[in-house]
């Protein structure tokens, strides 16, 4: 059961099946424990969205539940991403939302890599 009192992982979500190959996605990197591909709808120049290859539904969940390799791999491949993404020089922006008061959508958890420009304030 997801930590966050969000339903229980459902196999079915968009990000899932883009995991399975059934969805294209654009991809820019992929390992052992992590996929990052480009978001459909972009909020900036670059928006690439990195996901676990585990079933978490948020980061409640991937906080508490994922055991460390998983963490450190996950972390480790949003670095590589913005690196590979030349963003690094320049800076960038990563956000994860969480739950109906912080608008997740799909409900595997992911980060937001946002960049490309100079990134205005967080809406609130
Ligand atoms: P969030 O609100 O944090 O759950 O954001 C979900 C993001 O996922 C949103 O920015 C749009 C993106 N998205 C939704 N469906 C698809 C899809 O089928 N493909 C891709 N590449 N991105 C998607």
């Amino acid at each position: 059961m997801p930590v966050s009192g969000l339903p229980p992982y459902d196999d079915g979500n968009i990000f899932a099946r883009i995991l399975r190959g059934e969805i294209p996605a654009r991809k820019v990197f992929e390992d052992k424990h992590a996929l990052a591909f480009h978001d459909i709808a972009p909020q900036a120049p670059v928006h690439v969205l990195v996901i676990p290859k585990g079933r978490y539904v948020s980061v409640a969940d991937f906080s508490t539940q994922a055991g460390a390799e998983e963490v450190a791999g996950f972390w480790r491949a949003v670095g590589q991403v913005a690196k590979q993404l030349g963003l690094e020089g320049q800076g960038f922006r990563v956000l994860t939302n969480m739950g109906a008061d912080g608008g997740q959508e799909v409900p595997h958890f992911h980060v937001h890599i946002f960049g490309g420009k100079r990134l205005g304030a967080m809406l609130v």
